[in-house]
């Protein structure tokens, strides 16, 4: 009864066919894939966003980028580990600099110094960003390290920025841009520079938002890499809103089912499953994290050899992930 049961829950299992021991990984950038350029426009509150005709419309459904063909994850950092190199870009106004100010994470010693200096200040800041500090929620950080510029700017907004201040943009892996957001909002992912570019145009520079009364290095990551691929699958359903009210606070208790199994997702999945998707989890247990290795052996609890877990993965015939690491 168990075997059955076991099998019965491992759609696949008995189908040789469906279970490689061995899988080449091979990486690949999304823009080549799109030969259709014509885009199609939407309004999307201040910002204007263009979404070539050959993605799907998931994107309003689900939070992440996902392709229509094979509805694998799109990732928008085209590198998830290695050396970063980052510039942090403060728009310096009088209303920048008090939202600094009322920065909970900075000491007394910071703000006196965002009077006089605030590039240094800021420079002292970022320094404390380490792997460490930036990665402080898992036991160990994945293989990720920085480098940090920090820059001032006098225009009022990124939105006033001139040529010669964009030119350098090229040269790093995502600029941060330390200015009040609509909303109040503490912080936006990543976006192609200038806004209104696609996503997948790979050639032009990554840039990410957060507020300066926000800045910290667990908003760092979130903006900079949770936020960078999608909180779950494509084919994962999602159940009527449910939201519940705890100690004051409102979460979204949302059910999201693995339709496959059956299975309700738990917190601890949704944050396995972020790290699966950045490629830092290491699904075949060989010691290299999937962003860096390039076979992923088959398992019994991950029979097709992609990088979900079997209990997690919505289809036992697909490769579910991120777009950038396909088979060959
Ligand atoms: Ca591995
Ligand atoms: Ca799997
Ligand atoms: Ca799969």
């Amino acid at each position: 009864m168990a075997l059955t049961l076991a099998c019965a829950l491992l759609a696949g299992c008995g189908e040789e066919d469906l279970a490689p021991s061995v899988r080449q990984i091979t990486r690949h950038v999304v823009a080549p894939t799109c030969e259709d350029m014509t885009f199609s426009y939407f309004p999307m509150e201040e910002l204007t966003d263009y979404v070539p005709t050959c993605f799907p419309p998931y994107f309003y459904q689900h939070e992440g980028y996902f392709l229509a063909s094979t509805r694998q994850a799109v990732p928008r950092l085209e590198k998830t580990c290695g050396a970063f190199r980052i510039l942090f870009l403060f728009f310096d106004t009088e209303a920048h600099r008090d939202l600094l100010l009322q920065n909970p994470t900075f000491s007394e010693q910071t703000k006196s110094q965002i009077q006089t200096d605030v590039r240094s200040a800021l420079s002292w800041v970022v320094l404390g960003y380490g792997p460490q500090q930036v990665f402080s929620h898992r036991a160990s950080p994945p293989p990720v390290t920085f480098l940090y510029d920090v820059k001032v700017s006098l225009q009022g907004s990124s939105s006033s920025l001139a040529d010669e201040e964009t030119a350098d943009f090229k040269n790093y892996d995502a600029i941060v841009f330390l200015e009040a957001l609509p909303g109040d909002a503490a912080g936006s992912g990543v976006l192609r520079w200038p806004v209104n570019h696609p996503i997948f145009r790979t050639d032009e520079p990554l840039v990410l938002r957060i507020n300066p009364r926000a800045l910290s290095a667990g908003l760092f990551y979130n903006e900079l890499f949770r936020r960078n691929v999608p909180v779950y699958l494509a084919q994962y359903h999602v159940g009527p809103p449910t939201f519940v009210e705890e100690n004051g606070i409102l979460y979204n208790r949302t059910p999201i089912t693995n339709p496959r199994n059956g299975r309700v997702l738990s917190g601890e999945d949704f944050r396995v499953l972020s790290d699966m998707l950045n490629g830092w989890h290491d699904v075949d247990a060989d010691g290299i994290p999937e962003c860096q290795d390039t076979e992923i052996d088959a398992r019994p609890d991950n029979v097709d050899a992609d990088w979900v877990p079997d209990l997690l993965d919505p289809e036992l015939d697909q490769d579910n992930g991120p777009f950038v690491w396909t088979r060959e």
